[in-house]
């Protein structure tokens, strides 16, 4: 410990992200004292570690931006559709800047341990640094944030460099005359495949699970899009929130089955080009019929086949899955690289990994590389929770309550730990969203609380059990009626062995709108105020 004075504050929040840095605000405007406590160097969150080559949103930025300042959204403008790492990075510096948040950050201060203190009401903070206490907990920890590092055998004894996309050094990476091996086929993957190929002597792609991607037809801003979006932003944001996924692209009401077949694939040919996610949102009945979601998987099946020559490469590259079951990929040339000759696609389903030695991946054939970059993707959604000692009521561990699942009210509250909060949390749209909206609407809300509180003069907070049980009932019947829940995702804990597999995003933003205001306008419905024991 640097310091053994324990600081006090109204509010602590965990993580520096897109989420964190509002709710720093929007706590300050309240006349509360907050502080956010950052494990990193630096703001950014998401946008800070995963750094990797060719790492840039796939939501438009116009819409993959803050709405709570009109002259900030007025002012910022974005140099393409779909802005690359480093230019969002810039942003959220800007914004840190604009609303002077930077000394309410404390920084490389990871969260070890959170305690609540019945007898006190309050929550003790511990961190690398520093010790805590603060009324409200605020959770701005991401859903996207614990890497998952599979243990092959003999990693530990690879000697060459081993990066990992979702902690990419800060340093820029030379791939010139290296061999290089990238295990994961996912986004991340995705996007840093066609860069990395570009320099690398020779790339080899270990793939377990192909997946389908789109291309983004990425480019500069076209100004008149923006101006006529910035002629109406606000109107534009709330039209965004009445539309499942809450993306503007995903708008579309037409079905699949009750159209004609050639007009639909003339829509497919439109929105290959010009829709990005969208395109799983181009018919209403994709996400939710398996008919139709399989004439969408074809369509892009049959794209694979004309981009990529070699036939088996292609067969290879093909998912035989639910389009969208797993995360839709945006893309810019990753079905082409596998055309450049210094590129190998190895199937890890019929020749898993047997050991990586000091210089080499074994799987059917031994691969001599220089560089090992891990694109295994993370402990989603739960991770970065369970992974700080989280002690509520009667001492009980989050990590232990939600053995057997994840289980929140709202996404935004869990029984049993009083006055913790959690943005974007499991249970809400977060993931299955634009997770910018889905974050400020987090964060308006838990302000909102907050103020409710104060003013009704209510010391803490807490989902009941009967609701957050209710509450994830709910969330996996909505799944059940969608082609989400029969595909091995991290959407539902697939991606690693030892989490309970639970179905975890609510998926309909415009419904979940609806019941959160629902909650709201029932004084908190479902939460429990100053519970005697
Ligand atoms: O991670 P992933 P990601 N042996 O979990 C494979 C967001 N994101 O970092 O499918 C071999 O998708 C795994 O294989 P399988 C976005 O929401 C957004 O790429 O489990 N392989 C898979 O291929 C995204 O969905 C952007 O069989 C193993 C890969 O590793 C999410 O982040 C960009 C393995 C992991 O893919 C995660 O994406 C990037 C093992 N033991 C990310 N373990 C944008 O565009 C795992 N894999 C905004």
């Amino acid at each position: 410990m640097n310091d053994q004075t324990i600081k006090e504050f109204d509010a602590i929040i965990v993580g520096a992200g897109f989420a964190g840095i509002y709710q720093l605000l929007k706590l300050r405007r309240l006349g509360l004292s907050a502080v956010i406590l950052e494990k990193a160097d630096q703001i950014g969150g998401t946008w800070h570690w995963n750094r990797y080559p060719g790492a840039r949103c796939d939501i438009p930025s116009l819409e993959y931006s803050y709405q709570f300042d009109e002259d900030l959204q007025q002012e910022w403008n974005w140099s393409e559709k779909y802005s690359a790492q480093p230019e969002i990075l810039e942003y959220i510096n800007h914004v840190a800047d604009r609303f002077e948040l930077r000394d309410g950050i404390n920084f490389e201060e990871e969260v070890s341990k959170a305690t609540f203190i019945e007898s006190e009401s309050k929550w003790h903070v511990e961190t690398s640094k520093n010790k805590y206490e603060t009324r409200f907990c605020i959770f701005a920890t991401g859903c996207l944030s614990v890497p998952n590092k599979p243990n092959f055998n003999g990693l530990e004894n690879f000697k060459g460099q081993i990066l990992q996309t979702s902690t990419w050094p800060q340093e820029e990476q030379n791939f010139s005359g290296k061999k290089v091996a990238i295990i994961g086929t996912g986004s991340s993957a995705i996007q840093s495949i066609p860069l990395i190929a570009e320099q690398a002597e020779e790339l080899y792609v270990f793939q377990r699970t192909p997946n389908y991607s789109i291309p983004s037809n990425n480019g500069p801003m076209d100004k008149d899009v923006e101006k006529q979006v910035k002629s109406r932003y606000s109107e534009f944001r709330k039209e965004n929130y009445l539309n499942g996924f809450g993306i503007a692209a995903m708008s579309d009401e037409a079905l699949i089955s009750e159209s004609d077949p050639e007009e639909v694939n003339a829509n497919f040919e439109e929105n290959w080009k010009n829709a990005g996610l969208g395109f799983f949102g181009g018919y209403a009945d994709i996400p939710l019929d398996v008919e139709a979601n399989a004439v969408a998987a074809n369509f892009v099946r049959n794209k694979i086949k004309g981009i990529v020559k070699d036939p088996h490469t292609a067969a290879l590259l093909s998912p035989d899955y639910h389009i969208g079951g797993k995360r839709l990929c945006v893309d810019t040339g990753y079905f082409e690289t596998f055309n450049k000759e210094n590129v190998h696609l190895i199937n890890l389903k019929e020749n898993p990994i047997s050991e990586i030695t000091s210089n080499s991946i074994n799987s059917d054939e031994v691969y001599e590389i220089d560089t090992l970059i891990l694109a295994t993707g993370f402990d989603a959604m739960t991770g970065a929770l369970t992974n700080i000692d989280i002690s509520g009521r009667d001492n009980i561990k989050l990590k232990d309550q939600w053995e057997e699942g994840a289980k929140s009210y709202l996404g935004l509250g869990i029984s049993n730990f009083p006055n913790l909060f959690t943005v974007t949390g499991p249970g809400s749209p977060s993931v299955l969203s634009n997770m910018m909206p889905s974050i400020e609407q987090h964060v308006n809300w838990i302000t909102d609380c907050i103020d409710w509180m104060i003013k009704n003069e209510k010391k803490v907070i807490e989902s009941s059990a009967t609701a957050e049980e209710d509450w994830m009932v709910l969330v996996n019947e909505i799944a059940d009626m969608t082609i989400f829940t029969d595909t091995k995702s991290w959407y539902n804990g697939s991606n690693i062995e030892s989490k309970a597999k639970a179905f975890l995003p609510f998926i309909g933003v415009p419904v979940y709108t609806e019941m959160l205001e629902e909650v709201v306008s029932e004084n908190y419905k479902g939460f429990i105020f100053d519970r005697v024991n």
